[in-house]
Parts: C-alpha cells; structure tokens; sequence
C-alpha cells in the first residue's frame, strides 16, 4: 500500500530532479566515487555545512537506508528524498486530508 506511494513519489521526483538546482546529488554526498555512501560519507556531507549535528545526521542516514546494510545506495537516497519531499508538500497543504489512505491522489 505505502510502498506504491514512494514508488510513485520517487519517479515524479527523478523527473523533477533535472531541473532542481537544490536536489543533493548523490555523488556529491559520495566521498570515494565508489556508488555507495557510508554513514561516515553521510554524516561529513550533512554536517560540513552546519546544517546538521552529528547524531542528526546519523539518524537520518538509518532513515535512508532502507534495507539497513549500512551504505546508502542512490535508489535509497533518492525514494528517501521524494518521500520527504511528498511529505512537506502534504504538509503544506493539510495534514488532515486524507494522507493514509491509498485513493488515487
Ligand atoms: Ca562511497
Ligand atoms: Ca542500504
């Protein structure tokens, strides 16, 4: 039921991607250039520029990795990103419509 939300989040958000200037790209977050972001990678990203404490940013980086084997693949940053991003715009908008359910939007 959730999983066809994110599924759906993510693709509009990989459309929009292109043209956002403000969308973190994962080889920016991605130190070594080997594909995969280490907490450690995460973590010194979130944090370089303040925006972020440590434990902040340690919390997150479980958030993002969904199968939690400890590295952030690009598919988990991006579905992570297109679900926060759905979640500001609902907040926006009104937390009380119907946010759970799985109608067509
Ligand atoms: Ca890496
Ligand atoms: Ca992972």
């Amino acid at each position: 039921m959730k999983r066809i939300a994110i599924i759906a989040a993510a693709a509009s958000a990989g459309a929009f991607a292109a043209s956002a200037g403000e969308m973190v790209a994962f080889t920016d977050i991605d130190a070594n250039g080997d594909g995969m972001v280490t907490e450690v990678e995460f973590v010194t990203h979130k944090t370089a520029d303040g925006e972020y404490t440590e434990e902040e940013a340690s919390e997150k980086f479980v958030k993002i990795d969904a199968n939690a084997d400890g590295s952030v693949s690009e598919a988990e940053l991006t579905s992570a990103m297109a679900e926060w991003k759905d979640k500001d715009v609902q907040a926006d908008v009104d937390v009380d419509l119907e946010t759970d359910t799985d109608s067509s939007y």
